[in-house]
């Protein structure tokens, strides 16, 4: 017999094992809604908001859309906006169904549903992951894209918009031209300064559109900056079974984190704003240098061995760190000049984040494939690695170990381009650009690093002309793309 699909339903008869939302999910109405509601709004925003309707039932409901896929009708809406999110770490699981999206609304071909969405009157906030590349910025300045495809054609046609900015900002207009009710927009991605951002891209949409628009907004919008954080990787075949045969239903929008959640909110808001604080998020004023040491320690960390995972034959985040190797380099690079370039954090010692960071990459169970955290690598490695190396730089320190993890990231998608075999597909903007600079420069090192770094949307003249940094990516970029990758990272790490 088939087991059941998740769905209201089956809320008062869930099997043991797995927890049920725990206030009156049918009296439950939406007052945020989510942007880009993937398994990491699933497994993090999604369960805070759960956590404070169980704490202290009010309108906080949420309304995930989507703009691009996976689209969320077939998975989400079949199941009532039910799901369960399962907690692992190494043999231990703990399930439970979370309850806080009411609704969903696809609309990738048609910005309209997610416009009426965003511009109704009960929803005082909209959260957002829709990854680096949603928000249309140039990754070194931080800047809206004009040549983006969908920038120009959210200038051309504002009231039809493609992108994220533009829909936020057709939204944003639509509030002011019914109720002229404020919005706080919240940025939940890894990008540096992610709520200045934001502001920054859907502001010069604004300025473009005219009419008074920008300063309405400047008066009755807030963007926060974030710092996010749970490890969440794609759900697998091995989750969605899970749920079958130990809970006895089937859930197609399951999703799997760490124990490990981290929520550091900038306290600014326009108008009512959920109470995250009563279940674990932080409100702060400086929301940076949080920012500051997850991208650069965390995030830093995973991309460094991602790469050099892939390079090492090795498919998971804790493959990696089991490799004496890989495990040895990255705490050196971490400790030794990452951590340097920290602002003080309030309330963390970082040499114990560092640790914990490490212990929480070792996790078995947490299947976090090398390949899905290379994806994106352009729009990552400058808050990752190329600021920390910035800062070096300017502090005239070493930035020997920065400039390998740079070098994994070139040799991975170099190693992927054509002249080079094809080892790998990579998804990655800048992917095709860097594949017809191997083309060219063959398999010169110096020639590579010269070409790549000259792309300014991620390096910037202060990188790419500093003849340290480039001899220094270029040396090691030589190890990554020879015979012996691994024997080149023993040299660097000195073992
Ligand atoms: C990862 C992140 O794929 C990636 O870019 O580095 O998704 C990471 O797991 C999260 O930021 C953890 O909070």
């Amino acid at each position: 017999m088939t087991p059941p699909r998740l769905g209201v339903s089956m809320l008062g008869s869930l099997p043991a094992g797995v927890t049920a939302p725990r206030y009156d999910r049918a009296a439950l109405q939406a007052g945020m809604a989510h942007v880009g509601v993937g398994a990491f709004h699933r497994t993090h925003q999604a369960e805070f908001a759960d956590d404070l309707l169980a704490d202290r039932f009010d309108r906080w409901g949420i309304v995930g859309v989507n703009i691009r896929p996976p689209l969320l009708a077939e998975t989400l809406g079949a199941q009532d906006g039910l799901y369960t999110r399962l907690l692992r770490e190494d043999d231990r699981v703990e399930a439970r169904v979370i309850g806080s999206i009411v609704r969903v609304v696809d609309s990738a071909e048609d910005a309209a549903p997610a416009l009426a969405v965003l511009a109704a009157p009960e929803i005082d906030v909209v959260t957002m992951t829709v990854t680096e590349k949603g928000y249309c910025h140039i990754p070194a300045t931080g800047a809206l894209d004009p040549g983006r495809a969908e920038i120009a054609h959210d200038i051309a046609d504002p009231e039809h918009p493609v992108s994220l900015p533009g829909i936020l900002l057709r939204a944003l207009e639509m509030r002011r031209a019914t109720h002229g009710r404020p919005l706080t927009l919240v940025s939940c991605d890894n990008i540096p300064a992610n709520g200045a951002i934001l502001q920054s891209v859907v502001g010069a949409l604004a300025d473009h559109r005219g009419g008074g628009l920008a300063a309405w907004i400047e008066a009755n919008a807030a963007f926060p900056g974030t710092m996010v954080d749970r490890i969440a990787p794609a759900p697998t075949e091995l989750d969605r079974r899970f749920v079958v045969e130990r809970l006895g239903y089937r859930d197609e929008a399951v999703v799997v984190g760490e124990p490990f959640r981290q929520w550091v909110i900038e306290n600014r808001f326009a108008g009512r704003f959920p109470d995250f604080a009563r279940v674990g998020a932080e409100l702060v004023e400086d929301v940076e240098v949080f920012e500051h040491l997850k991208m650069r320690v965390l995030n830093g960390a995973q991309t460094a061995l991602c790469y050099q995972g892939v390079l090492a034959g090795l498919e998971h985040t804790f493959d990696d760190m089991a490799d004496p190797l890989l495990a040895r380099f990255v705490r050196r690079m971490l400790v030794e000049e990452s951590v340097p370039t920290l602002e003080p954090v309030p309330g963390i010692a970082p040499l114990a984040y560092v640790d914990e960071s490490l212990s929480r990459l070792r996790n078995t169970a947490i299947r976090h494939r090398n390949h899905q955290i290379a994806t994106d690598g352009s729009q990552k490695i400058v808050q990752r690695l190329l600021n920390p190396i910035r800062d070096r730089i300017r502090a005239g320190a070493s930035f020997d170990l920065l400039a390998a993890a740079v070098a994994g990231w070139m040799a991975y998608l170099v190693l992927a381009s054509e002249r080079f075999g094809r080892r790998w597909t990579v998804d990655d903007p800048f992917a095709g650009r860097v594949a017809a600079i191997a083309d060219t420069a063959g398999a010169d090192p110096r020639q590579l690093v010269a070409g790549i770094t000259a792309i300014d949307a991620i390096f910037t003249p202060e990188l790419s002309g500093n003849p340290r940094f480039t001899a220094s990516v270029a040396w090691h970029l030589a190890g990554f793309i020879g015979p012996d990758p691994m024997a080149h990272l023993a040299r660097v790490t000195g073992t």
